[in-house]
């Protein structure tokens, strides 16, 4: 049994175990209120879920099984996706088999290139991406298990099984993406020497001579793996795996929800913003020229992108990390200049307009700029690299949940004439 496999078999009865007696004990305590505004904004702050893998305080961002993440940033995605199945870095000879195993199961069926080449060729990376996700449910193991019979505290396993020939495939199917929309030549085969987010870099085909571009697809593998359970892309995975739809189906629900602009696609239209900023002043702007730029945009009714959390109230550590990477790797490049300015000064401006909540940088505000200055230049291309490293999350949070084996989601609605009933109005 591969190692992984084995360490959850070792760790899901005492889990189910103990959320089990957690419940006998504690099942009708009261653990959050909801008020009106409350349902009719968003369920902002509601506690009706529940995710083990990863969790954010508002101020203090990211924190994957209680580590940080900014403690996390040397690592590789291998090592982030056990510790979100496991709740442990994975030992030496854990994270080789791992990578092994994602190795031995990367190949994409020629099925999906041949759907992905009949689409219109103006299609959306992330169409074309969540398609190609959705045309191998064919291969799922849990609906095969299922029609099988299988026992419902099994269900984790082919589900783990899904998860892991879904991911492994996922830089191929990328970097495939990539090559085939924006004309880029035949697709690359991946190096057997590399490690999964390596081999995507190395699979886009962008020149690397110095591997930074690899090391930038670890970092942001590592940083847009998980965000706790309530963001609409893994709560639409949630839930759509509530219905014990198998991982494609749920997880490609979960990236469609990521692709909106105001979760995952905001990367893209954030370089957007800087690009139009560094066309409009011919270069890096002034701070006054910068603010006023941002006022043009507020007043416009339109939102800053990469700024503004729905559940963050600091800058985003994530931001930091790549902020981090951008100083260390290309501090003179204009665009990571302007980047780097916005930071300075955006805040203030969403201070003083006064709307919203959190006024700092969230993880999408910096990427971009980064990889545009490695050579990734189509912006719509970019929310696909947010999809496969959240994948990550997604699976691992579907793997959790149906170990301990979560019930089918379906809270309850009422109508406006009805709350204005219970409440008088
Ligand atoms: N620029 C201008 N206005 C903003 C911004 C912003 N960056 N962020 C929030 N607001 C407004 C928001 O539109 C709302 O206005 P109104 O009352 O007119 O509807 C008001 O401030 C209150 O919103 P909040 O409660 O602060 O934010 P909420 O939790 O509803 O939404 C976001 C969170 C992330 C959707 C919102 O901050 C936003 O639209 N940001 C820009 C888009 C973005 O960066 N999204 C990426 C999120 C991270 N991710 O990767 O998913
Ligand atoms: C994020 O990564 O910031 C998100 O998925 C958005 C969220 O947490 O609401």
């Amino acid at each position: 049994m591969a190692a992984l496999k084995q360490r959850m078999a070792e760790i899901v009865p005492a889990m189910r175990e103990d959320i089990r007696s957690f419940l006998k004990q504690y099942g009708d305590k009261v653990v959050s209120e909801v008020t009106l505004a409350q349902a009719y904004g968003g369920m902002r702050g509601v506690k009706a879920l529940v995710c083990d893998t990863s969790e954010v305080p508002p101020e203090k961002g990211l924190l994957i099984r209680d580590i940080p993440i900014g403690e996390l940033t040397d690592r590789l995605p291998e090592e982030i996706f056990y510790l979100l199945c496991v709740g442990k870095l994975p030992p030496a000879e854990d994270l080789e088999d791992l990578k092994a195993d994602f190795r031995k199961r990367a190949e994409v069926p020629q099925y999906v290139w041949d759907v992905l080449e009949a689409m219109p060729k103006d299609s959306h990376p992330m169409c074309m991406f969540n398609t190609g996700i959705l045309v191998m449910e064919r291969e799922s193991e849990f609906r095969k298990a299922y029609d099988a019979g299988i026992k419902k505290t099994e269900y984790w396993e082919p589900t783990l099984e899904d998860s892991l020939n879904l991911l492994a495939k996922l830089p191929a199917l990328g970097a495939g993406v990539y090559r085939l929309r924006f004309n880029k030549g035949p697709r690359i085969e991946p190096d057997p020497n590399l490690d999964w987010a390596g081999n995507f870099g190395h699979m886009l085909g962008i020149p690397d001579p110095k591997g930074d571009l690899k090391d930038l697809m670890r970092l942001y593998m590592v940083l847009h793996s998980d965000h706790e359970g309530g963001n609409v892309s893994a709560h639409t995975c949630h839930c759509v795996g509530s219905a014990l739809s198998d991982a494609y189906y749920a997880v490609s629900a979960g990236l469609n929800g990521l692709a909106g602009p105001l979760h995952g696609l905001a990367n893209q239209e954030c370089l957007n913003w800087i690009l139009m900023v560094h066309e409009k002043f011919g270069g890096v702007p002034t701070d006054d020229q910068l603010r006023d730029f941002a006022w043009e945009t507020l007043n416009s009714g339109k939102v800053i992108p990469g700024y503004g959390h729905a559940v963050l109230r600091v800058t985003d550590p994530r931001f930091t990390a790549f902020r981090e990477f951008g100083l260390k790797h290309c501090p003179d490049d204009p665009v990571f200049k302007i980047m780097s300015n916005v930071y300075n000064v955006i805040p203030d401006v969403l201070k003083e307009h006064g709307k919203a909540k959190n006024p700092w940088p969230n993880v999408d505000a910096a990427s971009g700029s980064l990889l545009y200055h490695y050579g990734m230049k189509e912006f719509p291309y970019y929310t696909v690299l947010f999809s496969i490293s959240r994948a990550m999350g997604m699976c691992s949070q579907l793997i959790v949940s149906r170990a301990w084996g979560e019930a089918i989601e379906r809270p309850k609605t009422l109508t406006t004439a009805k709350f204005k009933a219970m409440l008088g109005a």
